[in-house]
């Protein structure tokens, strides 16, 4: 009912009367009372006068459903939107949902996250009202080894989003943290539930900074757009943007499942390429320089003593970045 009466109102000129409504929708009065007086807890400012009806005046910076439905021209991704005020983590919502047999391009949206996620069971913050933690279900007909460069693909639709929305110049941190003036903006969890021959699902966690005011003192290299762009940004408009582009890149990557076809524009936005950088490999750290990517999305890296290496995963750490700095440096030399 709250779409309903929202588009009814949305696209009328005028005032808009509980009666025509209650006609055109076919509820009874109180029920288009009800419903207006939910939008207004939702954060809409809704005019209303006893002889015309209801218009509404202003729609809030919010993501419900019904503000990211308007105008999303998607074909899959984001036709089936689940959006909660508060959960504890959208990554664990979508998984339970895919495992329900939810339709791919299911995505869970909330305003706030109360066990937000990051990767290896650490935390993400995601307080009430500024950012966007939104969890998307694939179900990608390739192999479960193939599933990373899913991810890239997403953080380089993510990335281009964003600069294209906010005139910001994003960068990629290989392999997903968004990175604004050095500062990590936005972060990816990718989790999979998949059998040797194929991937039964992947859900796709991205969570962004959109209007964040400040972060904590633990959490010295966050940043948000509105602290790096000075302004506020509406965040459905950021969400739009990213479900659009990036269901052009994926239907691209179904068609050949390789990074090969994103090599180009992924390196045009990759802060870690040709710097020094530091491979924390399980239990062994060593500096090299890195490279290229590959076409498997992998980190092309040459050490010291001048020898290749192909990183998969793992921590990187790219000098300049992050509170990396040299020993050298450090030491003043
Ligand atoms: C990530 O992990 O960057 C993945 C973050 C994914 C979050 C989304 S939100 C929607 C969905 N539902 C979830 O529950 N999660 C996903 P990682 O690379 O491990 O980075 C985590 C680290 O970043 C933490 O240990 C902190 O140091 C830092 N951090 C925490 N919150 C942050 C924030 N809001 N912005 C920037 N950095 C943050």
């Amino acid at each position: 009912m709250v779409n309903e009466v929202l588009t009814l109102l949305k696209n009328a000129e005028d005032y808009l009367s509980g009666e025509e409504m209650s006609k055109v929708l076919g509820v009874t009065r109180a029920s288009i009372w009800k419903t207006i007086n939910k939008l207004k807890e939702q954060g809409y400012t809704i005019e209303s006068s006893t002889r015309k009806g209801y218009r509404i005046k202003e729609v809030p910076n919010i993501i419900t459903k019904s503000e990211v439905l308007e105008e999303l021209h998607t074909q899959l991704l984001g036709r089936e939107i689940v959006y909660y005020e508060e959960i504890s983590s959208t990554n664990e919502e979508a998984k339970q949902l895919a495992r329900e047999g939810c339709q791919e391009g299911l995505v869970v949206i909330a305003d706030q996250q109360l066990l937000g996620k990051g990767r290896l069971g650490r935390n993400w913050s995601s307080p009430a009202g500024t950012g966007i933690w939104m969890s998307l279900v694939l179900r990608p007909p390739i192999l479960p080894l193939q599933a990373s460069t899913l991810t890239l693909v997403a953080g380089l639709s993510l990335c281009e989003a964003i600069e294209a929305v906010t005139g910001l110049e994003a960068r990629i941190k290989w392999p997903n943290d968004i990175v604004v003036n050095g500062k990590k903006v936005c972060g990816i969890l990718t989790e999979m539930s998949a059998e040797l021959e194929g991937i039964k699902y992947v859900i796709l966690g991205i969570g962004i900074n959109v209007n964040t005011p400040h972060f904590p003192e633990d959490l010295p290299y966050a940043s948000s757009l509105y602290l790096e762009g000075k302004q506020q940004y509406i965040r459905k408009d950021i969400l739009k943007e990213f479900l659009m582009r990036f269901e052009k890149d994926y239907f691209t990557y179904l068609e050949v499942p390789t990074f090969q076809n994103f090599i180009q524009r992924y390196e045009a936005k990759c802060i870690t390429l040709n710097k020094k950088v530091k491979i924390l490999a399980s239990s062994q750290e060593y500096v090299a320089y890195a490279k290229a990517i590959t076409e498997e999305g992998m980190l092309k890296v040459v050490t010291e003593q001048g020898e290749e290496k192909i990183i998969l995963a793992g921590e990187v750490s790219v000098r300049g970045l992050y509170g990396y700095v040299d020993e050298e440096k450090e030491k003043g030399v």
